[in-house]
């Protein structure tokens, strides 16, 4: 028998999505319960995305969860573009007005785990056989077993699908409810952790002949690199002295005197590139955020804040139907959702194709005249500024 929790919504995943959606909704006197797959020294582990937009840094300031932010974060006036023999700066704050904050998710997400935890909400680690039910009625649930091997229902008013983008939300409903866009591209990231000072005060992206790659970091004293790589590399394909090899080739090493200095390696992967988007991103009373809704190649550093953004459209959308049955809130949550994620999955495919080398040399000329343009006009510039930097919640 299994065993009823009842609460006012159900959200399936304990990332960025699923535990802002939490806090949120705990400020306005909403219940929830959390049920998360992995556990959560997983769950804080996982090394993700790196920067955060305007916008997401003001939620987060305004909902009390950026006091380590503002202490260890570091804020950027904005990126480089680059290309062989010339490097070229873009200043969001001089060109919109906004800046971008460095502060790796995995800190984001230790932040979001300490503040889940001080409200003593339900969180369920390690759930296995999670099932949505009766997602078209007035009453879901969610049934999972828990890590005591116990059957468990979590009855609710909504339930949030916060699980990812192999989650079992984004395919709860029938298919013939819902339609998805698919691009994948023919390359991935392959990218490293190094004990390092970054050799940069700004993110460099660099367009190469070789491949793009990138220079981030997370601290003065780790930095966080890529390299595009062929789709389907294996990390065992490269080893320490040939990343940074091609890291310097790529980024101008020499270039005008800047030198990238490397160092140990302490961490790599490799991530496919995609774009996808599923609508609606409300089914009844299942409510997608995040990557269970959306997934962008990771170019334009949108997939975390887009997760921010859906959430807190969504967490006011759910106070009011819970707390005061009033469902426009809701009702208007897909359709103004979409509209910021197809800006921002147009902005990841645009920075993507722009930076990452094909084999058609045609391609790889208007991209060098699009880097020129950008860098070299007001009107370019500030598309990539206005976009990069982040556009209000409400877009
Ligand atoms: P998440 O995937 O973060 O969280 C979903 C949660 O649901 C997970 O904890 C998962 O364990 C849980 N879950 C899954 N199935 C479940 C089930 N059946 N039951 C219960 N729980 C379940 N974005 C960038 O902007 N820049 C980057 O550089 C970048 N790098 C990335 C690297 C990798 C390897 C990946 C996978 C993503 C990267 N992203 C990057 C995108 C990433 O940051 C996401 O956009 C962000 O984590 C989205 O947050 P959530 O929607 O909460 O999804
Ligand atoms: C990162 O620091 O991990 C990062 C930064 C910018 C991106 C993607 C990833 O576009």
């Amino acid at each position: 028998m299994a065993q009823t929790i009842r609460t006012d919504v159900a959200i399936i995943g304990a990332g960025p999505a699923g535990l802002l959606l939490a806090h949120l909704l705990a400020a306005d006197g909403v219940e929830s319960v959390v049920v998360e797959a992995r556990s959560a020294e997983y769950v804080a582990a996982r090394i993700r995305a790196g920067i955060l937009e305007h916008s997401t840094v003001d939620l987060l300031r305004q909902v009390g969860l950026a006091t380590r932010l503002q202490a260890e974060g570091d804020e950027h006036r904005g990126i480089y573009l680059q290309w062989p023999h010339e490097r070229h700066h873009i200043d969001f704050v001089d060109l919109v007005g906004r800046s971008v904050w460095v502060y790796g998710q995995t800190e984001v997400q230790k932040d979001l785990m300490a503040a889940h935890a001080a409200t003593g909400q339900q969180i369920h680690y390690e759930a296995s056989d999670v099932a949505l039910h009766d997602i078209g009625s007035t009453s879901p649930s969610v049934t999972f077993r828990g890590s005591d091997g116990r059957a468990h229902r979590v009855e609710a008013i909504a339930v949030a699908g916060c699980d990812g983008s192999h989650g079992p939300s984004r395919t709860a409903a029938p298919s013939a409810g819902r339609q998805t866009w698919e691009r994948a591209y023919p390359y991935s990231w392959l990218g490293v952790l190094a004990d390092v000072a970054p050799s940069t005060d700004e993110l460099i992206y660099a367009w190469h002949s070789d491949g793009f790659a990138m220079h981030s970091m997370r601290s003065a004293t780790v930095s966080r690199l890529y390299l595009q790589v062929p789709g389907g590399t294996s990390v065992d394909q490269w080893s320490d002295d040939r990343i940074w090899d091609a890291l310097a080739t790529r980024l101008g090493h020499g270039q005008g005197g800047w030198r990238l200095t490397p160092g140990p390696i302490t961490s790599r992967s490799v991530l496919p590139m995609r774009s996808r988007v599923q609508a609606p991103m409300r089914l009844g009373r299942l409510f997608l955020a995040g990557d269970a809704a959306h997934i962008v190649p990771p170019t334009g550093a949108k997939g975390l804040n887009l997760a921010v953004s859906d959430v807190a459209l969504l967490a006011p959308a759910l106070v009011a139907l819970v707390r005061h049955g009033n469902g426009t809130l809701a009702d208007a949550y897909s359709e103004t959702a979409l509209r910021r994620v197809w800006r921002a999955t147009h902005f990841s495919w645009w920075m993507t194709t722009m930076l990452h080398i094909g084999t058609d040399p045609f391609d790889a000329q208007l991209q060098l005249s699009q880097l020129r343009w950008v860098a070299g006009s007001a009107a370019g510039a500030t598309g990539l500024a206005e976009n990069y930097a982040g556009l209000p919640i409400r877009y």
